[in-house]
């Protein structure tokens, strides 16, 4: 689905409906009525945020099925005449369906990227009724992916059919390891345009100076202006070619926006972009004909009270511990993030690998996930292909690459991410099979991206046995000339718990953990980076193997840096 981030400008309203909306829990199946008539004793939630922490109540916090939200709005008719309105939603986590004024408006499948319906003129009232329905359920269709039962101690067990039966709840059985917060995740506006209006736009410069910038424009033909701060540089039509003497490059951590201004008939956009190109070569991956070499993070939107929910100030502060421990990236595990915290990465040169929300892929979710996974690939370019930032896509986290099915499935995706990037930017699937020699997919990537976890859940604290498997690995991986990235290790460390033994678990073993890892890396000319996992402690399901939570962060979930942040620290100010 094409469309354009709301914007406020001298075309176009832009009205938030974010606040405190009414909510309903709901079940497992959807109850039109509530949608249709809307509903009254309602509970308060905030949105934008996840629903799951919003109140001390552990049947919410563990909710399966729907829930429901509704709000009234008045809206000024008189300042909406003659526009075209449009109701859109950033991200509602995992599946919508949205009725205005009792009518069915629309439906979406997909947790993190955004959608949007036209809201009928005819339609319209002083006073309306918005009601949406979001169902937090995964499974084998849906991306991340969710298991019908957890087998494991459940197997052999006589009378586990009883159990189950008579008191073990409906829940989710995520195949991922976040938890499943769930609800409108991300902001809603309501936005005008003209009539004659442009539906999508394709801007970016290279690092020669070469500038694409292409708008569809429904009714007209549409011009473009470059400026350069408020100095207008350049203007011609749309889609001709254009092109700028000397720019300032856009690089890591030193970045520098043009801004575009689109006008068509009564309508305008504007878009921040930068000159800068990306490109595969050999062993190297080339940021403006650089080698560019990946110091960094994989992370999640998490964090306590909003779970999933876009919280700036937070996102802000990242950027600014990474810059702290001299990092330059990080990859948007396992989903795509918000279009703020692209927008903050292009402002401040923090470097992107986005990734889809493919997370938890097997050989059942193949069949039944092939069509939902290219509209999500889709999607996600036709969202993120103007941000600078951005230098390779990731088409999944950890699918299994084993299985016969692997190459047929995932070849057709490498190729469709390609062709829907104006950039064409590299393109990669992180992998991470036990063994590396029976991967179908990685090394026909343009970039192979492989976590590991020697050291943790393989070897768990022998950093000896961990160096030497990882260097193996990388001694076969080095024969197919291509650029690695790892894009995952880690080890948990319990903030405060340490050992001289240097024990797992302690902040001591994730420092040496990280020292044993990045001393063979250190060796190969073909690493092209290294993002540790993870970039903060994260909520996950419960379980054995989480101590409330993941505890793999550099930094606590309230960002304050554990002993491994400091080692980073240094590293990163040293290395390459
Ligand atoms: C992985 C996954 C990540 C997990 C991590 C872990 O391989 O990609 O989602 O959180 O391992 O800590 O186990």
């Amino acid at each position: 689905m094409k469309m354009l981030y709301p914007q406020l400008n001298e075309s176009r309203l832009r009205i938030s409906l974010d606040g405190i909306w009414d909510f309903k829990r709901g079940g497992e199946s959807l109850d039109v009525s509530l949608l249709e008539k809307g509903f009254g004793g309602t509970e308060t939630m905030a949105v934008p945020a996840s629903y799951n922490e919003q109140k001390s109540d552990k049947t919410l916090f563990e909710h399966y099925g729907y829930v429901y939200y509704q709000r009234k709005l008045k809206l000024p008719l008189k300042a909406l005449e003659g526009q075209r309105t449009v109701l859109y939603f950033s991200a509602v986590t995992h599946s919508a369906v949205v009725y205005f004024n009792g009518k069915k408006l629309c439906e979406h499948k997909g947790g993190f990227l955004p959608f949007e319906a036209e809201l009928d003129p005819s339609q319209l009232e002083v006073e309306n009724l918005l009601t949406v329905a979001v169902d937090n359920r995964v499974n084998t269709s849906t991306l991340p992916v969710g298991n019908d039962s957890h087998a494991m101690f459940s197997d052999g067990l006589p009378d586990f059919e009883s159990v189950k039966n008579t008191s073990v709840k409906p829940k989710n059985y995520p195949n991922f390891d976040f938890f499943n917060y769930c609800g409108i995740n991300r902001s809603v506006y309501i936005y005008t345009t003209p009539k004659e209006y442009i539906s999508d736009i394709t801007v970016f410069g290279d690092m020669y100076g070469n500038i694409t910038a292409e708008a569809e424009c429904f009714g007209g033909m549409a011009q473009v202006e470059i400026y350069d701060g408020d100095r207008m540089v350049l203007k011609g039509g749309a889609g001709e070619s254009l092109k700028l003497e000397n720019p300032v490059l856009w690089e890591p951590l030193k970045p520098y926006l043009y801004t575009a201004r689109f006008v068509c008939g009564d309508d305008s956009y504007e878009v921040p972009f930068g000159f800068r190109s990306v490109e595969v070569r050999g062993t190297r991956f080339l940021i403006n004909g650089k080698p560019f070499y990946f110091k960094g993070f994989g992370k999640h939107e998490d964090s306590d009270t909003h779970g999933r929910g876009i919280d700036e100030a937070l996102n802000v502060k990242d950027v600014s511990l990474i810059k702290w421990i001299n990092a330059n990236s990080f990859r948007t595990s396992h989903y795509p993030y918000s279009e703020e915290m692209l927008s903050l990465c292009d402002r401040e040169g923090i470097v992107v690998i986005a990734e889809t929300s493919a997370v938890g892929l097997n050989g059942r979710s193949y069949a039944s996930c092939r069509e939902h996974h290219r509209d999500v690939i889709k999607d996600m370019i036709a969202r993120d292909k103007n941000h600078p930032c951005i230098v390779m896509w990731s088409l999944a986290n950890e699918p299994d690459t084993e299985c016969e099915e692997a190459y047929d499935y995932f070849m057709p995706l490498y190729e469709l991410a390609h062709s829907c990037d104006p950039q064409n930017r590299p393109v990669t699937t992180v992998v991470c099979n036990n063994n590396y020699l029976k991967d179908r997919v990685v090394s026909a990537m343009d970039v192979m991206c492989v976590n590991r976890y020697y050291g943790w859940y393989i070897f768990g604290g022998d950093t000896d046995a961990a160096a030497q498997a990882l260097d193996n690995e990388l001694k076969y991986f080095e024969s197919f000339g291509k650029p690695i990235i790892i894009t995952e290790y880690g080890a948990d460390a319990v903030s405060g718990v340490h050992s001289v033994y240097a024990n797992m678990f302690t902040e001591e073993y994730q420092v040496e953990f990280y020292k044993a890892f990045n001393s063979v890396l250190d060796n190969y000319s073909f690493v092209a980076g290294e993002q540790v996992w993870n970039f903060a402690d994260f909520a996950t399901v419960q379980g054995l193997m989480r101590v409330d939570g993941n505890k793999k962060g550099i930094f606590t979930r309230e960002r304050r840096p554990k002993l491994a942040a400091h080692y980073l620290k240094k590293r990163w100010s040293e290395v390459k």
